[in-house]
């Protein structure tokens, strides 16, 4: 044990009624919902840069965490895995997520890079196989350090490009070595600050190649898991080239990827985009791209990416709504991308964070599987579309505007608007929430 959980219990589901802050009141693991357990449809996972490698820094102010395990050292390195693994430990996390350059210290060239790597990969791997706690999803930062302010794969410097797929092939070798159920990749930098220096055609070429190269890697190696694109518009880069889930989806049929690439659907970053998260979902649902989520809340005043824990269940339960319509998740899960605010500077707040976030979760996804056990809101929306069901009607689809033209002459066709009853439907969705 280290010292720094000291006096924390293990978190259990203790009720609704409970006044425990130490325990959960909605999520009970072992509870079932729809048909499967609650922790198997939520798969919650820790993300290891938010909660153990991010100082609490901001635009004005540097660090205003002291961890013990701060420093690029191997052994402080193993102490920070020693407490993440204890933190999963106290939560019952199912799974965590994690980049190289959480896990890891920082190596003065690539080859000290991928051997650090691979010694606390080892090390990780011990701790995994004492631990209920598997891995999500595994990750390259791409990002952090100064070499890729151009971008990684979409870099001018193909000496760049090069160090961003080699270090791709480590964090992927790494990610399958522990079992990981899904690659992601987002790219933060991979995008432009300015037109004017930058060749749009070919950095969007050399993104489409280098997407390509680690799914034939994948392959390669036998990955079973998905490979997952990130998407979000803006920030850090003023555009980012995967902007949201129809972009993604449109860069994908470029390439011919659509088949071998998913999506990990960020809440802040759909909003970001001028969406709703749901309305993110839905559509990669729609598109047969759903993955995973990255679950956090923006500030709607603040129009950045403030990676706050959810807080709201109406808001969850659209996203988990969505989620059980697209059949759930299969190698996806509900990651916690999202950090403490700078003052909160207490162990107990980053086990609390979780707490309440993993709460939160668990009222939506109930209330969601109750409306959809209702049923109501699924049989207006196939009674709204029902015309399109005989066969004339459908023959439309298939048909040419002449033809269409005739047949509303000869049938005197003559539309009569109907309502969309959105606020009955409202009314029926906050009985459930
Ligand atoms: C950044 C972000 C990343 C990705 C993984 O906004 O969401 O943490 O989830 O690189
Ligand atoms: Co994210």
């Amino acid at each position: 044990m280290t010292e720094f959980f000291k006096g924390i219990p293990h978190i259990r589901y203790e009720g609704p009624d409970s006044i425990n802050e130490f325990a959960f009141r909605h999520y009970n693991p072992d509870e079932v919902v729809a048909g499967k357990r609650m922790a198997e449809h939520l798969r919650f996972a820790v993300a290891y840069w938010h909660s153990f490698a991010w100082p609490g820094g901001d635009p004005f102010g540097g660090q205003t965490f002291e961890r013990p395990w701060f420093g690029d050292t191997i052994a402080l390195a193993k102490m920070k895995a020693d407490v993440a693994f204890e933190m999963f430990d106290i939560l019952q996390a199912p799974f965590f997520c994690f980049h190289d350059a959480d896990i890891r210290p920082e190596g003065a060239d690539f080859a000290e890079n991928t051997r650090n790597l691979q010694e606390i990969v080892e090390y990780i791997g011990e701790k995994m196989a004492g631990s209920q706690t598997k891995l999500l999803w595994g990750t390259a930062n791409l990002f952090s350090n100064r070499r890729f302010m151009a971008g990684a794969a979409t870099n001018p410097d193909p000496e760049v490009f090069a160090w961003s797929a080699a270090t791709v092939k480590t964090c992927m070798d790494a990610t399958a070595k522990l079992g990981g159920q899904n690659y992601v990749l987002w790219g933060g930098r991979e995008g432009y600050e300015t037109l004017l220096n930058t060749d749009l055609s070919r950095e969007t070429e050399q993104m489409g190649r280098f997407l390509s190269m680690v799914v034939e890697y994948k392959h390669k190696i036998g990955f079973k898991g998905a490979i997952l694109i990130e998407p979000k518009p803006q920030e850090p880069s003023k555009h980012q080239y995967d902007y949201d889930v129809a972009t993604v989806y449109g860069f994908l049929r470029r390439f011919g990827l659509e088949n071998e690439v998913k999506v990990n659907i960020e809440q802040g970053h759909a909003i970001l985009a001028g969406h709703s998260f749901e309305h993110e979902i839905a559509l990669a649902n729609s598109l047969g791209i759903f993955g995973s989520i990255d679950m956090n809340r923006n500030d709607y005043q603040s129009g950045w990416d403030t990676d706050q824990f959810p807080d709201s269940v109406p808001e969850m339960a659209r996203a988990y709504y969505e989620i059980l319509r697209a059949g759930g998740f299969e190698t996806g899960g509900t990651n916690f991308d999202a950090k403490l605010r700078r003052q909160s500077l207490d162990a107990e707040d980053l086990i609390l964070a979780h707490v309440g976030a993993m709460d939160v979760c668990a009222r939506a996804l109930k209330s969601a599987a109750a409306l959809l056990n209702d049923g109501r809101l699924e049989t207006n929306r196939a009674a709204r579309y029902a015309d399109w069901d005989t066969p004339e009607n459908r023959a439309m689809l298939t048909s040419d505007l002449a033809s269409i033209e005739a047949r509303v002459r000869s049938e005197g066709i003559n539309p009569q608007p109907r309502s969309g009853r959105q606020e009955r439907l409202e009314n029926l969705w906050n009985r459930f929430v």
